[in-house]
């Protein structure tokens, strides 16, 4: 099973999320992450065994994020995906510290693969005209923040038109 730790956007985000989502696709074109799969991700775990899952599903459980705010306010694209997001213009110690903290529990329950760096970012589309954000900067600048606490472990199911997720777990 696929899977991943992502921050789910509480419902007044996401839905300011999803009309930058829209904003963004008359911009861009792409494929437009469905409302109801916008997330942070904080760690990809790529495939997990299915026997593994009680004890990740504990794991995740126990976890006590202090939680924090934050601040999105730049729009920005991964090049060679043709992915546009948007995130924050400054790293966010509580962010890096949260990410960092997961990948030294998961590494010492050998999971996943750790990334060389980390940037936190809410995917809005994907296949997408990334060049075109430039005009997306300048005539809307983002300027959101997002009170983080809980984790949930997400399942990813690739379906003919895009990815689906479903939640396993959530932290405290
Ligand atoms: O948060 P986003 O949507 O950017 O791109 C995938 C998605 O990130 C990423 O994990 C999230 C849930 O699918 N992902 C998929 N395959 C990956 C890989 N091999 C990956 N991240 C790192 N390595």
């Amino acid at each position: 099973m696929r899977l991943f730790l992502a921050l789910e956007p509480p419902d007044d985000l996401r839905e300011r999320l999803a009309t930058l989502a829209d904003l963004a696709q008359t911009h861009c074109g792409g494929r437009r992450v469905p409302d109801a799969s916008l997330h942070l991700t904080l760690a990809f775990l790529g495939e997990v065994d299915e026997a593994r899952l009680p004890a990740l599903v504990e794991w995740v459980s126990g976890q006590t994020p202090i939680g924090g705010v934050w601040q999105l306010d730049r729009w920005g694209s991964f090049r060679r995906p043709g992915i546009v997001w948007v995130g924050g213009r400054t790293p966010d110690p509580a962010l890096g510290a949260l990410q960092a903290g997961l990948w030294d529990g998961l590494q010492a329950l050998g999971l996943g693969v750790r990334p060389a760096r980390f940037v936190p970012h809410v995917t809005l589309l994907r296949r997408a005209a990334w060049t075109a954000i430039e005009s997306l900067e300048a005539q809307t600048p983002v300027a959101l923040d997002w009170r983080w606490q809980r984790l949930t472990l997400l399942r990813s199911y690739t379906e003919q038109d895009g990815a689906r997720y479903e939640a396993l777990a959530h932290s405290a």
